[in-house]
């Protein structure tokens, strides 16, 4: 496994619908300086095609850091810029085939909504997994919230990496941390904060605490 995967707790997201192109890569660097240890690129509304030279600034800001880069949905924007990860979704194709587009060296994430789904991921052979929504968020709305009660169950049975996400603020963090999760992601939380990275060192902080 990829020694920054194996230890990443604070996995960062730099969604398009929260910062603009024109400043995603300071968003970027900030997380970073606060100490996101893994970075996805996530765009909704934007096709492969569009976001190539924006992948491609972002991979040289992770790049000299040796933060992870995880291109989310399209495994073959992974493989043209040469990034580190991709996250494939429980609507998209297999962790197979997403490792298959990306290139062998890419690890592959699959998001999961349920103690099921993430056994089976990690079974299809998943790098890591994403948990969650925990809770409601505006990131994704049309997703239930699952809460924190299967977070213990899920750890004791799945061995790759869990990043528990959806909704984790600073202040449900200590919650989420006392219900047994060991790495988050985190999206809104840090983008819509006054100082990203003072967010994010705050996140590590009471994340480092606990291991
Ligand atoms: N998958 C499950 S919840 C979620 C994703 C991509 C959104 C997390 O965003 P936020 O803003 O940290 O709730
Ligand atoms: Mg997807």
């Amino acid at each position: 496994m990829s020694p920054q995967l194996a230890r990443a707790q604070l996995y960062g997201i730099l969604d398009l619908g929260y910062v603009a192109p024109a400043e995603a890569g300071r968003a970027a660097a900030a997380m970073i300086a606060g100490g996101v240890q893994l970075l996805q690129l996530r765009a909704k509304h934007h096709p492969p095609d569009e976001l190539i030279e924006l992948a491609r600034q972002i991979h040289r800001i992770t790049s000299v850091t040796g933060v992870p880069l995880v291109i989310n949905d399209h495994p073959q924007l992974a493989r043209e810029i040469d990034a580190e990860g991709v996250h494939v979704g429980q609507g998209d194709m297999s962790i197979t085939e997403a490792r298959a587009i990306a290139g062998g060296g890419c690890f592959v994430g699959r998001s999961t909504h349920a103690l099921e789904q993430a056994v089976r991921a990690a079974e299809e052979g998943a790098d890591y997994i994403g948990f969650g929504p925990l809770f409601a968020t505006p990131t994704k709305p049309d997703y239930a919230p699952i809460g924190v009660a299967e977070i213990g169950q899920v750890h004791a049975v799945v061995s790759v990496p869990i990043f528990c996400i959806g909704g984790i603020t600073l202040d449900n963090l200590p919650k989420v941390i006392a219900a047994g999760a060991r790495r988050v992601v985190m999206v809104s939380g840090l983008l819509l904060a006054p100082d990203i990275a003072e967010y994010a060192r705050a996140t590590r902080s009471l994340l480092d605490a606990q291991s």
